[in-house]
């Protein structure tokens, strides 16, 4: 059987025992810095595996991290437990629930951290029971209320082997990391190695990452391969979602790449500095506390994301306050843009970093403001189903109105198949439509249709005699339609009623006709046409006003007048006579000149050039030197 990947992450107050306790199940002192050795305290996060087996055969390989428990180092414990599927909550016998244990429990639900056990630790120093109590007590109403306690000492070993079965069945109820096909490496450690050159570490999740693969680091944008992969020091072709990953990016330097930046593939847009979120304020941050505080709109705070932190101004888009116990829509502008997927969860403390103020979930990660309420109701709708894909996409279609196929939600935690399920789906309803590269709610579409229905008509009964409505006008008019949105939109039409005609569109029912005011108008041209019918006046003369503009134009359109030159036109009767008496010349003369034809026909320069051009251009005749000889 092969073994499931999963990372597992300690939390607790400082000097709990989380580090011993990672020690005694795995061997390994996760302490590994100097400083942390001297002063009996960890700092920064240490890492670990270990190998668990399941009731029924079944095998865990479990990445450990371990994260610090002092006040001041929330902000390392934070990128630890970004992307972990268990935590390992350790609470010690002789001190009970502690200030940095209830924050640990607070960031650990705001991130979506769904599973826990917890270890009772230094069950040879306290009263196991009592504290027992307690903490079943302290995570009543949280997600970890039914969690196991394990009471354990790594002083006489005590519990230690009933803690990993604790774990093992844990992991057994549990699906494998996602696979979206959307990896994403948050970076915990960069560092250089002898031979080998730039090294990152994290925990991956999303996708997979392979050897030789191309890669994107943000920000920053740059652009490389993976020369080799490793997770626990072992050399790997492929690393899944849910395993600790060191990768080694010879190409690019240690110091562009650092904790918080994200490794992932090329196929996503760039970092975003202005979300859209649901923030949260948990029930359980205490009123007599400052994290206890509501958050207010306007303020400034540090986000947490992945392994970054960055600072971010919060607007709150229906009240001024964020009270514990409550939800609300919110956009955050961002100091320093971050890669953030919607679904993400984060975690919001103070200036200060002394308090965990708030938490909340990326509900759109480009997200524009808005106060529109349809639109906050569609964004409210998502956070209650994070995983409802089908409601996702059509959250996306409602929001953005018309939204490319191509890279619709592509920041998010499902995969392509999955949207292009959903999309189907809702195209099978009927309730959106897809047209080309674009989706659209299926009402959005047919009014956008009556639209342009509406300005086609009114153009045709306006200017009756034109053959059809200028594409480009009817863009302009329907304003800033995309390309595609535009293009999907004419062939839309054009499978019914319409039909595109070069650059225009005409109802198929439309017969050009000039109406009887421009008769006259018509008239007068036709006459100045003929008067001296091969060498009449320039166009310029002939379209003196808009009235005749038009005219001129619709016998163009309906081929009654020839257009030889932006300046000449003939009569088609003309034009088609001068044609055979310059054929009925050459054919009796041999190769004739412009002067020579231009005698024959009783014409001018002005006409015979362009007209000549055009003929040679039909392949009537050709130009040899200064004579035409017929083709
Ligand atoms: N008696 C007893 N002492 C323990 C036990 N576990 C840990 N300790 C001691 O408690 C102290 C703190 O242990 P650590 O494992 O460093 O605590 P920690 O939770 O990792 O501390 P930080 O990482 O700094 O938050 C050390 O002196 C340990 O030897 C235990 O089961 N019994
Ligand atoms: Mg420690």
């Amino acid at each position: 059987m092969l073994a499931k990947h999963f990372i597992l992450a300690t939390a607790g107050h400082v000097d709990h025992g989380k580090s011993a306790l990672v020690k005694a199940l795995t061997g390994t002192d996760p302490d590994r810095l100097p400083e942390e050795k001297e002063r009996q305290i960890t700092i920064d996060l240490g890492f670990a595996e270990l190998n668990l087996a399941g009731s029924e055969g079944q095998r865990f390989h479990i990445g450990i991290v371990d994260v610090p428990g002092h006040e001041d180092f929330v902000r390392n414990m934070i990128a630890g437990v970004g992307s972990i599927d268990v935590a390992l909550l350790v609470v010690a016998a002789d001190d009970g629930w502690m200030p940095q244990t209830e924050e640990h429990l607070q960031i650990l639900a705001y991130l979506g951290v769904e599973r826990a056990v917890v270890a009772l630790t230094k069950s040879d120093l306290g009263s196991v029971d009592t504290v027992a109590r307690q903490i079943r007590d302290r995570l009543h109403e949280s997600s970890f209320a039914n969690a196991q306690i394990i009471a354990t000492s790594v002083r006489n070993g005590d519990g230690i082997e009933v803690l990993k079965n604790a774990l093992a069945s844990e992991f057994s109820a549990m699906p494998p990391p996602r696979d979206y096909g959307k990896p994403r490496l948050f970076i915990d450690r960069a560092f250089t190695l002898r031979g080998f050159g730039t090294v990152v570490t994290g925990t991956l999740t999303g996708g997979q990452l392979r050897r030789e693969q191309k890669i994107v680091v943000h920000p920053g944008n740059l652009q490389t391969r993976i020369r080799s992969i490793q997770s626990h020091r072992r050399e790997l072709e492929v690393a899944e979602p849910g395993m600790r990953t060191a990768i080694n990016l010879p190409d690019i330097s240690v110091e562009q790449i650092s904790r918080g930046t994200v490794v992932t593939i090329a196929d996503f847009d760039p970092p975003n500095s202005t979300l859209i979120a649901l923030l949260e304020k948990s029930i359980r941050s205490s009123r007599k506390n400052h994290d206890g505080r509501p958050l207010k709109s306007g303020s400034f705070v540090y986000l947490h994301h992945g392994t970054s932190r960055t600072a971010a101004k919060i607007a709150l888009l229906k009240n001024r306050l964020l009270e514990p116990g409550k939800k609300e829509i919110g956009q955050l502008r961002l100091a320093s843009p971050i890669f953030a997927f919607a679904g993400d969860r984060f975690v919001l403390r103070d200036p200060s970093e002394q308090y965990t103020l708030a938490g909340g979930m990326v509900l759109d990660p480009n997200g524009p403001e808005f106060r529109d309420e349809a639109k906050r109701k569609l964004l409210m709708s998502r956070a209650t189903a994070p995983d409802d894909v089908r409601l996702w996409v059509r959250s996306e279609v409602g929001l953005h109105r018309f939204v490319s196929i191509q890279g619709l939600l592509d920041k998010s935690h499902f995969s392509n198949s999955e949207i292009a399920g959903a999309l189907l789906s809702l195209k099978r309803d009927d309730t959106v439509v897809v047209r080309d590269k674009i989706a659209a709610n299926a009402s959005t579409w047919k009014a956008l249709r009556d639209r342009a229905t509406r300005l086609i008509d009114n153009e045709l009964n306006k200017n009756p005699e034109r053959a059809g409505y200028d594409l480009s006008e009817l863009r302009a008019a329907l304003r800033d339609k995309s390309t595609d949105l535009f293009e999907a939109l004419i062939a839309d039409m054009c499978l019914h009623d319409f039909v595109r005609k070069q650059s225009t569109i005409t109802r198929r029912s439309h017969r050009p006709a000039l109406p009887a005011k421009l008769q006259p108008v018509a008239a007068k041209i036709n006459e100045a046409l003929c008067r001296k019918p091969f060498d009449p006046p320039p166009r310029r003369e002939l379209e003196g006003d808009l009235d005749a503009q038009r005219v001129l134009r619709f016998l163009i359109d309906s081929g009654e007048v020839i257009e030889i030159s932006s300046d000449v036109v003939l009569m088609r009767e003309n034009f088609e006579q001068m044609r055979n008496t310059v054929a009925a010349f050459i054919s009796k003369n041999g190769p004739a000149t412009v002067s020579e034809l231009r005698r024959e026909l009783e014409s001018s320069r002005r006409i015979m050039v362009p007209f000549l051009e055009r003929l040679d251009r039909a392949g009537f005749t050709r130009r040899l030197g200064d004579k035409r000889r017929l083709r």
